[in-house]
């Protein structure tokens, strides 16, 4: 096992990972920021570095500093958390030369998640239900109006490098196509370095539904079911649940069963998770896979009642996985509410800021994952998201109720988040009968 990790990453999941070190007996190295020495984990880390300027670019994206932080910190391996360098194939692989252990997939695995024309080959290689549209990429409006014309309006034009949206059109007819597949491939190039588009049919108001995967190196690969993620705005999620409400056995099977093959045929180690979408037939369809520990992940760990941040440092030291597919059995309700430092009512403007105070929600099934407290400044630099209240209660009525108390318990006065926002939420009859799809934050709270 590894005596010493180094947490490449910040806020709420850098203390998350902390945590999962100091219960399996491993040191921590913390690196920060100047914008995040007064950050929580850094109090309880063995080591701290600061490795550079608030830029992230100059700090957290900094591959140099930061193995010059685990060189200078004498650790075996890195945990990068989420976003930052988590799904940067060239980390992955910087670190495997310089025989630092990357806590996550291989960077082969990486860079075919990374690649979603790649993956989407990959997918139907393993039998994965895929949505119908071009085999590859898109190589001119020729090629684009002929899938079009062969799989038929509207279609989604992506680029095969895109995430968070980026780089996307949908087009209903011919000229919005000719016009939306050359600004998606000029703006896939600004963003991602790489024009590449590909086109699928669009599936209208889909949920979004994926699929947590957890792979070990000596071939084993199990499943811990769904999280319904079709609260979004602007894709960024706001809820999230497991189980999806409208879920039924059947094609919960089916939709694990296709994650696994998947994640078999890609050879992929770690926690991953696979992305489908679920359109109003119940027909799901493969979309991408994330090659990363994914912010949402406690509500997967509420109802399989698992550790995933343990479970990808012990598989990355080579352990085994510590459970078998029938070990898996998903219990009770449960919901992720993203505590974001931002105004809904001001077009979801950051509002960083000092915490005069602060009160966290607790009782039974509620849990807290923040870096935050009282006095603290929420700097301006990064993502405003500042905590995560988890619930977790045997039926979802229960869990909406206990949501509800809890998000009027907590108390971060001295910034606006989106907790109130939540509270509105869970008054919708739509979001109480879990009849929500993608479109639904647009539709009823953030009108443009
Ligand atoms: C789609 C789709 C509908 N049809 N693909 C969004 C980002 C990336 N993860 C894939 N996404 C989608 N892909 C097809 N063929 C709908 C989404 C989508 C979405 C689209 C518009 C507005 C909000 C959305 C939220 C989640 C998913």
């Amino acid at each position: 096992m590894f005596h010493r990790i180094l947490i490449a990453n910040r806020g709420e999941i850098a203390l998350r990972i902390l945590r999962a070190c100091k219960d399996l007996g491993i040191e921590s190295v913390a690196v920060y920021s100047e914008a995040d020495k007064d950050s929580l984990h850094l109090r309880y880390a063995d080591e701290t570095i600061c490795i550079g300027p608030a830029a992230s670019s100059e700090s957290y994206l900094n591959i140099p500093r930061l193995i010059a932080a685990a060189e200078i910190g004498d650790v075996e391996a890195i945990h990068p958390g989420y976003g930052f360098l988590s799904e940067n194939e060239h980390f992955a692989e910087v670190c495997h030369s310089c025989n630092i252990k990357f806590i996550g997939p291989s960077a082969t695995a990486i860079a075919q998640c990374g690649d979603k024309v790649a993956a989407k080959r990959l997918a139907k290689e393993a039998g994965v239900p895929c949505v119908p549209g071009s085999d590859g990429p898109v190589e001119n409006e020729q090629d684009a109006l002929a899938v079009a014309h062969r799989i038929g309006f509207p279609v989604l034009i992506k680029a095969a490098s895109g995430g968070g949206g980026r780089g996307m059109r949908v087009a209903h007819n011919d000229p919005s196509l000719v016009t939306g597949y050359h600004s998606a491939r000029s703006e896939a190039e600004k963003a991602f370095k790489d024009s590449t588009v590909y086109i699928e049919k669009y599936i209208e108001k889909p949920r979004h539904v994926e699929i947590q995967i957890m792979a070990d190196q000596h071939g084993n690969v199990v499943h811990l079911g769904e999280r319904d993620c079709s609260l979004q705005r602007r894709h960024q999620k706001l809820v999230e649940e497991s189980p999806c409400p409208v879920l039924d056995e059947a094609t919960r099977l089916a939709m694990g069963e296709a994650a696994i093959r998947l994640a078999k045929m890609a050879n992929y180690t770690s926690a991953g998770t696979v992305e489908f979408l679920l359109d109003k037939d119940k027909n799901f369809y493969f979309i991408e896979i994330n090659s990363r520990i994914q912010v949402e992940h406690p509500v997967t760990e509420s109802v399989t009642e698992t550790d995933l941040i343990r479970e990808m440092i012990l598989v990355a030291a080579g352990e085994k996985l510590s459970f078998r597919q029938e070990d898996i059995r998903m219990r009770g309700h449960a919901m992720e509410f993203r505590i974001n430092a931002e105004d809904p009512d001001q077009n979801f403007k950051p509002c960083p800021g000092t915490i005069k105070t602060f009160v966290a929600p607790a009782g039974p099934g509620v849990r807290w994952d923040s870096h935050i407290y009282q006095g603290y400044t929420v700097p301006p630099h990064y993502d405003s998201m500042v905590g995560k209240l988890i619930i977790h209660r045997p039926t979802r009525k229960q869990c909406i109720e206990v949501a509800r108390r809890a998000l009027q318990e907590l108390t971060t006065d001295g910034i606006t988040t989106t907790a109130g926002l939540f509270l509105r939420i869970l008054e919708h009859s739509d979001f109480a009968a879990g009849q929500v799809d993608t479109g639904f934050i647009d539709r009823y709270f953030a009108p443009r």
